[in-house]
């Protein structure tokens, strides 16, 4: 399976949302409808919106048409909202209605590699995503020092994030993402969240990202 929605991400010049890569009622009941379509019409839009609200006043600084004083604000806005926009695109991507095939080929053993089996993952990631505090991610990634898995939980969309961290996994746990359907109950998300991962698309992000992995 190509994984493209990323290449739907940017547009003519200005970041754009992608549309979902499936009917917004295809994950029910895991994921219902409206949550799904308040997630991506209205919260997935705004950061793209406040991604290119930010860009262009850095181009606007550029070009001596804005006050350089705009430029700190500007750059955490971008940091916040373009990670935002990336995380969401790749969130509506690594997500299908099940049944899923389990993790196989080198994805595998990596996995093995790191975790010592599917099931030592899910710990790790469940655990570090169940306790992210307020709003954030947990993220299943290629780090680029040991090219080896790594699990992280970031804050908003960009705080405790490695560098150069290559995501394979998104798992979103702002209340927006369940909060209509699971109320508080971030775990029984989280559960919703494992039947509904697209390991094909893990798969081929591992491959794109890692040739070679040893
Ligand atoms: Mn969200």
């Amino acid at each position: 399976m190509e994984t493209q929605l990323l290449t739907h991400a940017y547009q003519a010049g200005k970041y754009a949302l992608p549309p979902l890569p499936y009917p917004a009622d295809a994950l029910a009941p895991y994921l219902d409808e409206a949550t799904v379509l308040l997630h991506h019409d209205k919260h997935h839009a705004a950061y793209v919106a406040g991604a290119n609200d930010a860009a262009d006043t850095l181009r606007r600084i550029a070009q001596g048409d804005a006050s350089p004083s705009l430029a700190p604000a500007a750059t955490l806005n971008l940091a916040f909202n373009l990670s935002g926009h990336i995380l969401h695109t790749l969130y509506w991507e690594n997500l299908a209605p099940p049944p899923q095939d389990a993790p196989c080929g080198e994805l595998a053993d990596a996995m093995a590699a790191t975790f010592d089996s599917l099931d030592g993952f899910q710990r790790v990631f469940r655990a570090a995503t169940l306790a992210v505090q307020g709003s954030g991610w947990g993220i299943l990634g290629v780090e680029p020092a040991s090219r080896r898995l790594v699990v992280c939980a970031v804050q908003k969309h960009q705080d405790a994030l490695i560098p150069g961290l290559k995501p394979l996994l998104v798992c979103d746990v702002w209340e927006h993402a369940y909060y209509l359907h699971y109320r508080n109950n971030r775990s029984s998300y989280l559960d919703a969240f494992f039947a509904l991962i697209n390991w094909e698309v893990v798969a081929s992000r591992f491959r794109a990202h890692c040739h070679g992995y040893a």
